[in-house]
């Protein structure tokens, strides 16, 4: 399938750069800036995948407006599987306008966000959980959240998703096949028992990709950090310090943090989102309980907390609460002010912190801060919320569709446990079937295959 348009748009971000790229792809590509390209070959005659460097002038004027190096590359070994066009600009963004402008005189209409990748798309030259891994990969925070991506990109989840398809359609043309020739009488319980197996099968298949999920969820959005405490205790120089920011207002009063503060941090190659709370305490400073309330349920929502106590005074109350509430969510002790005498009883913090790692710092001196770096990288690698596969899904959408597809399986398989007609447990298989073929777009509406792509930046 073949657009009748062309279309073009910067590719390169916004704002000062070395190179800026107009991008076009289309029938008309290469003949459009032909119009205005002056070098030494004309570009409609040069070889493809080929890199020439001209002036672009303009045809109004006959007045040179940018020197450029532009790349001819023919259908079909193109990303769009279009011809392409890229025009290197060197000046700045002003000229690269310039050059977009003109480039739009000539029949050629501005791509829409996404629309490149929505081409590459639609001329079948990637699939939708590449495209949709084409976005992830302009997000990537990190290079764990890059891994992923490319992973995607290349198709890994794309395999996995088809392998499962294969197995659901062999399952159902088997059923087919016994139940054209019942040729015995045992066929029916012969084909519900072939059913019941392989959905059961295909069931724990999914499962296995479905527990990646938390892990790309987090390599995606961050492992959301909650550091609490006691006010006073050093939370906003601890977020501070390990942003490298004076973000945080830092005092010695206590109640000084009343609102939740974020930043993201990428600790040994982990994305943290901090998150530095109100110090927890009892109060009836009105703006201070919201922001305790507040506290309370970030802890809620947190991967990973940071607890801070105050290594210069005794435990109290609000600081053994405090480790009441961490609950089962993996955390880590700070013990902060070591600079100041030991006044805390180290071996009520060994007994409440119930094996979970006590580290020690003094923010002020700055000690303390990779051990408690290193400690956050630990635990996050031998906890298993990071494991080196390959096919991650980090998707919500995938997800979501996964989780949709499961449960059709699983009905299935009820219903060949509970003895129902095979056609019924047939009707669930070819429900996740479809369902899995959204993943990949095969399946897929229209106006969903518009939502996702108008989600991308211009000129990807
Ligand atoms: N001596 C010493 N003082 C510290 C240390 N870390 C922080 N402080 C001081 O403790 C005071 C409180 O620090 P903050 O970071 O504002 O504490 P907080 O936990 O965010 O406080 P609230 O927002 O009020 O809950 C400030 O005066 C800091 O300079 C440390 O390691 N040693
Ligand atoms: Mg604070």
């Amino acid at each position: 399938m073949y657009y009748e348009d062309t279309i073009a748009a910067i590719s390169t971000p916004v704002g000062e750069g070395a190179i800026s790229i107009v991008r076009l792809s289309g029938p008309e590509a290469i003949q459009a800036v032909g119009h205005l390209f002056s070098g030494k070959k004309s570009l409609s005659e040069v070889p493809s995948h080929t890199i020439h460097y001209g002036k672009i002038v303009d045809p109004g004027t006959g007045r040179a407006v940018e020197e450029a190096m532009v790349s001819i590359m023919r259908k079909p070994r193109t990303f769009t599987r279009e011809d392409v066009v890229e025009i290197n600009c060197h000046g700045g963004l002003k000229s690269v306008n310039r050059v977009l402008e003109l480039v739009l005189d000539q029949n050629v209409r501005l791509a829409e966000p996404g629309e490149f990748t929505k081409r590459a798309f639609l001329n079948g030259r990637i699939d939708l959980s590449q495209a949709e891994a084409v976005m992830d990969l302009i997000r990537a925070k990190t290079d764990q959240a890059m891994d992923v991506a490319m992973g995607q990109m290349e198709g890994s989840l794309s395999e996995l998703v088809r392998k499962l398809r294969r197995q659901l359609l062999d399952t159902l043309a088997a059923v087919e096949v016994n139940i054209d020739y019942p040729e015995y009488d045992g066929a029916e319980v012969v084909t519900s028992q072939m059913l019941h197996d392989q959905s059961v099968a295909v069931g724990r298949r999914i499962d296995q990709i479905l527990s990646t999920a938390r892990q790309g969820k987090i390599l995606r959005e961050g492992l959301s950090t909650a550091i609490i405490g006691r006010p006073n205790v050093g939370k906003s120089s601890l977020l501070n310090h390990l942003i490298h920011e004076n973000k945080a207002i830092v005092t010695d009063i206590p109640g000084t943090t009343r609102d939740i503060i974020e930043d993201y941090v990428n600790i040994h190659g982990i994305p943290l989102k901090l998150i530095d709370t109100a110090g927890i305490r009892e109060t009836d400073d009105i703006v201070e309980k919201i922001g305790v309330e507040r506290s309370r349920t970030a802890l809620k929502k947190a991967d990973l907390v940071l607890l801070l106590i105050n290594y210069h005074d005794d435990l109290t109350d609000g600081d053994r609460a405090l480790f009441n509430l961490i609950g089962k969510t993996p955390a880590i002790i700070v013990l902060n002010k070591t600079d100041l005498s030991l006044t805390v009883s180290m071996d009520e913090v060994d007994k409440l912190a119930k094996g979970r790692p006590v580290v020690q710092t003094s923010l002020l001196n700055e000690e303390g801060v990779s051990e408690l770096e290193e400690s956050i990288a630990s635990l996050f690698f031998e906890h298993g919320i990071y494991q080196n596969e390959s096919a991650y899904v980090s998707n919500t959408r995938h997800i979501a569709l996964l989780k949709k597809a499961k449960s059709a399986i699983a009905d299935a398989v009820a219903a060949t446990d509970q003895g129902l007609p095979v056609d019924m447990a047939q009707i669930d298989v070819r429900r996740a079937w479809d369902i899995l073929g959204e993943i990949i777009g095969d399946t897929v509406s229209d106006s969903l295959i518009n939502e996702l792509f108008s989600k991308f930046c211009l000129g990807k």
